[in-house]
């Protein structure tokens, strides 16, 4: 554990930010014109965050189409016996990345919808431990010891699935354009609608619905 040192100082600021990381690279301006290479570009507007709970927008498809799970390993970390994040949203299919970065023993203890267990590792200081999640749910995140640390993971497998800023905007890049199912999660809300993604720019409120 003492060679893991250096980790932690890397470690030390205890940052939880409401915003998930991969919000970072929607905020950045589109470099190139999504309709040049026949893709779609979806920008919108969701009911805004209810306390830290920030709207989850999913689009299916009704066509078959190939879009490959993102290779990014989303990381829920250990720190100040909280997770962080305390939600994340994959990709059915994609690995996360748990790791602890307190000089403390956790356990990460993950339970599906039915509060079955999928899995309960201990982690130590520096430890990581990565699993695959294959099947569609919301599992809850514990850790045995410490009974205040709560965290959840949805499981989707809709091919586009972002979460929102707290203000409720949102984009979806690199779609491929045709007939989805747009799904908004807030919360206990949830609507359903149909939307046509044409190539380029769409735009779509979903805060009235
Ligand atoms: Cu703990």
């Amino acid at each position: 554990m003492l060679v893991m040192l250096s980790m932690a100082t890397a470690a030390c600021g205890p940052e939880v930010p409401v915003e998930p990381a991969t919000e970072a690279a929607s905020t950045t301006a589109a470099a190139a014109e999504p309709s040049d290479s026949g893709l779609a570009e979806l920008v919108g507007t969701a009911p805004p965050a209810n306390g830290a709970v920030v709207s989850i927008i999913l689009l299916d498809p009704h066509a078959e189409i190939e879009v490959p799970v993102p290779d990014e390993v989303p990381v829920m970390d250990q720190f100040g016996r909280t997770f962080n994040p305390l939600f994340l949203l994959v990709r059915r299919g994609q690995t996360v990345r748990f790791t602890n970065s307190e000089d403390d023993v956790h356990t990460v203890h993950v339970k599906d919808g039915a509060g079955e267990t999928l899995f309960n590792v201990a982690t130590l200081f520096g430890s990581t431990y990565e699993f695959t999640f294959e099947h569609e749910d919301s599992y809850d995140v514990v850790c045995n010891t410490h009974t205040e640390m709560q965290a959840n993971i949805l499981v989707v497998s809709s091919p586009y699935a972002v979460l929102a800023d707290s203000d409720g905007t949102f984009t979806v890049r690199d779609m491929l354009p045709g007939t989805y199912t747009v799904t908004m999660l807030n919360g206990e809300d949830r609507y359903e609608r149909e939307v046509e993604i044409v190539a380029g720019r769409n735009e779509i409120d979903l805060t009235g619905l």
